[in-house]
């Protein structure tokens, strides 16, 4: 049949299924773009012609629409998302941030940038970088590094073997992230006779990797004759559906499991054996029976600079670590004893190779002693205080809204470390604790939460976004309101990056920088350069993000206290249509740290007496590091 690229990849897309466990479903929900020159006629026409089978959403930010196709990917365990299609030149390169995100957390988005002619004809064209040096490049090439597979499909016949390759990075759990098909304008609208076979059906398989039987025999050994074992549950876990696999090995070994920021509510709160969240933004439960594991069982988690607190969090002497993940690369870190599998598989595999065995009844009850003294610390910061809010006590609000079945949204700014630490998981299968941690990107939120909701009408979903990362990002609000998402986005207004500024003030910087206005114009003095900050709270920014949110078409309710945001909270959920609640928090009012710490580096010469006395402590600090290089 004789299509054009555009209109044979719209139809291969449509036609792409993802089967796991004996479930198959489209791979594809839709396309999301933005259209200008170098997409309106190919991808544009082609998308209009088949709106049947590949539905059509405008997005207002190429970022943004990444952003939405992640936080889809992620709700649907990565086995579903959507396509992306942008004009030529800034909207292309507005993808760039979105494709890094989707690449460092693993998830599958499906990028088609315009690109310039492939004739070479009216170059330069609008739009386009030209290199001197080299006709072959275009802006596009920013994507190589943040895609797992990039081509610029430059003949029609091209297209076959690409979106083929396209097809199996995705959807592969080891190598899967942002795929780009660059898309040359003239390209996409010529025809070409196009194999029969290449729009049929067709169905990419995910299979459950068993472990090596001789890995699996050593990890058990290891595990047998560990004193103090400690699982840290990643993102893998959820993305596998190995929830109650993990429950089973925790409730049948009596080890206890430590979560990172992607593998949040792996293991329900309630569980005696869940220490929550681990490293620089750990819970005292989870980092005190860190600091003394003597082996440490990764599940699924790629082993982020969070998670070990820097490399200071685990202080046995001779720890070592067993790293369950399909992909190999993950697999070796630490250098732990790799078991390269399915996570599902693995945990079940290996709860039946522990048959019989218990850990150390000491060091189980101590889990759920710490665990038990943790919970009764997240109830005395979330409890509503006088004054201004704080953010802690936002946080027991939306998780009480959230019930079982609701999900948080967040991804940067000081929100990110307090839910890690607060947040009380809930729903058994870890799908209501969703926050970007792998790039922490200001701005993923509303989009990252418009994803979600997408991926989960049935469930309600709250977004905890801070006044930067909104203003970074609001104008998608517009699209939730064109396409009837109804996600309720929570502004926690604080005037400014209070994260940044704590931060900042912690290493003798008094939060230069971090407060909206300048002094002299009006905005607050510097901080305070201790940790404590001034003594009288200040109030939020000049900046009226109520009324900015009003003002793309969202119903808004401003709240002043907790208990008019609960109510406010219940109120949003039920309304279908996006909701924005806005609240003033008390920029000065964090949530402690619990033995974590976090490598960032402090002038080694300085004038100011902060800055030297900062130094010093991350001099001290900076000692606890480790490598991990034991041999397993
Ligand atoms: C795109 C992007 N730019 C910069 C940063 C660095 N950064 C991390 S948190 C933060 C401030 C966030 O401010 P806000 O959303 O108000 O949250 P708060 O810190 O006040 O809790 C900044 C600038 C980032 N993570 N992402
Ligand atoms: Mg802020």
């Amino acid at each position: 049949m004789r299509l054009t690229v555009a209109q044979a990849l719209v139809r291969f897309l449509a036609a792409q299924h993802v089967e796991r466990d004996g479930e198959a479903h489209p791979f594809f929900a839709g396309c999301f773009g933005i259209f200008g020159h170098g997409n309106v006629a190919g991808m544009g026409q082609a998308l209009q012609q088949h709106a049947d089978v590949l539905p059509y959403h405008q997005a207002r930010n190429e970022q943004a629409m990444v952003h939405v196709a992640s936080g889809y990917a992620r709700q649907r365990n990565r086995l579903a998302t959507f396509a992306c299609t942008t004009s030529v030149g800034p909207g292309a390169t507005n993808m760039v941030t979105g494709a890094a995100l989707a690449t460092i957390n693993r998830l599958p988005v499906l990028l088609l940038p315009g690109d310039t002619f492939a004739t070479r004809t009216p170059h330069p064209v609008l739009q386009q970088l030209e290199a001197p040096h080299d006709a072959s490049l275009s802006v596009n090439d920013c994507l190589r590094p943040v895609s797992r597979f990039f081509e610029r499909v430059e003949r029609p016949e091209q297209l076959v073997p690409a979106a083929l390759e396209a097809m199996r990075v995705l959807t592969d759990p080891v190598d899967t992230g942002a795929v780009t098909l660059a898309l040359p304008e003239d390209v996409q609208t010529e025809a070409f006779e196009v194999p029969d076979a290449f729009l049929e059906e067709r169905t990419w398989t995910v299979y459950r990797r068993p472990p090596a039987p001789e890995a699996l025999a050593r990890a058990a050994a290891m595990i047998r004759g560990a004193e103090r074992p400690l699982i840290v549950a990643g993102g893998g876990v959820i993305y596998s559906a190995a929830t109650a696999a993990l429950r089973a090995l925790a409730d049948a070994t009596g080890i206890p499991v430590a979560e990172t920021q992607a593998g949040r509510g792996a293991l329900a709160s309630e569980h005696p054996m869940s220490l929550g969240a681990v490293g620089a933004t750990g819970t005292a439960a989870a980092n005190r029976l860190a600091y003394d594991a003597d082996l440490v069982i990764g599940v699924g988690t790629r082993w982020s600079d969070f998670t070990t607190a820097s490399k200071s969090a685990f202080q046995a002497p001779h720890v070592r670590f067993i790293n369950v993940n399909v992909a190999a690369f993950d697999a070796a870190k630490h250098s732990g004893l790799p078991v390269e599998a399915d996570a599902r598989v693995a945990l079940d595999a290996l709860r039946e190779a522990l048959a019989g065995w218990r850990a150390d009844a000491a060091w189980s009850a101590r889990a759920t002693d710490e665990a038990r003294a943790f919970g009764e610390e997240v109830a005395r910061l979330v409890a509503p205080t006088e004054g201004l809010p704080h953010q802690a006590a936002v946080i027991g609000a939306i998780n009480d809204a959230a019930g079982e079945t609701g999900v948080v949204v967040c991804a940067a700014g000081s929100a990110p470390g307090d839910l890690h630490k607060l947040w009380r998981a809930r729903d058994p299968e870890g799908k209501g604790y969703h926050v970007e941690y792998g790039y922490s990107c200001m701005g993923y939120e509303i989009p990252g939460g418009m994803g979600v909701k997408l991926a989960a009408p049935e469930r309600d979903v709250f977004v905890l976004v801070g006044d930067g990362s909104y203003l970074m990002m609001p104008g998608d609000l517009a699209t939730a309101v064109a396409e009837g998402i109804g996600i309720v986005a929570v502004i926690v207004d604080n005037g400014g990056y209070a994260s940044i500024g704590a931060l900042s003030r912690s290493l003798g910087s008094a939060g230069f920088g971090t407060h909206y206005r300048r002094a002299e114009n009006g905005g607050p003095p510097l901080d305070a350069a201790d940790a404590s900050g001034p003594a009288a709270p200040l109030r939020a920014s000049h900046v009226d993000l109520a009324a900015n949110a009003e003002s793309l078409g969202l119903r808004v309710l401003r709240v002043k206290t907790i208990l008019e945001l609960r109510d406010a909270l219940d109120e949003a959920r039920r309304d279908d249509g996006p909701v924005a609640v806005h609240i003033e928090v008390d920029r000065y009012a964090g949530v402690p740290d619990y033995e974590g710490w976090w490598d960032v580096p402090v002038a080694e010469v300085s004038d100011d007496e902060a800055v030297r006395a900062a130094r010093a402590e991350y001099e001290r600090a900076r000692a606890a590091q480790r490598q991990y290089v034991e041999t397993p």
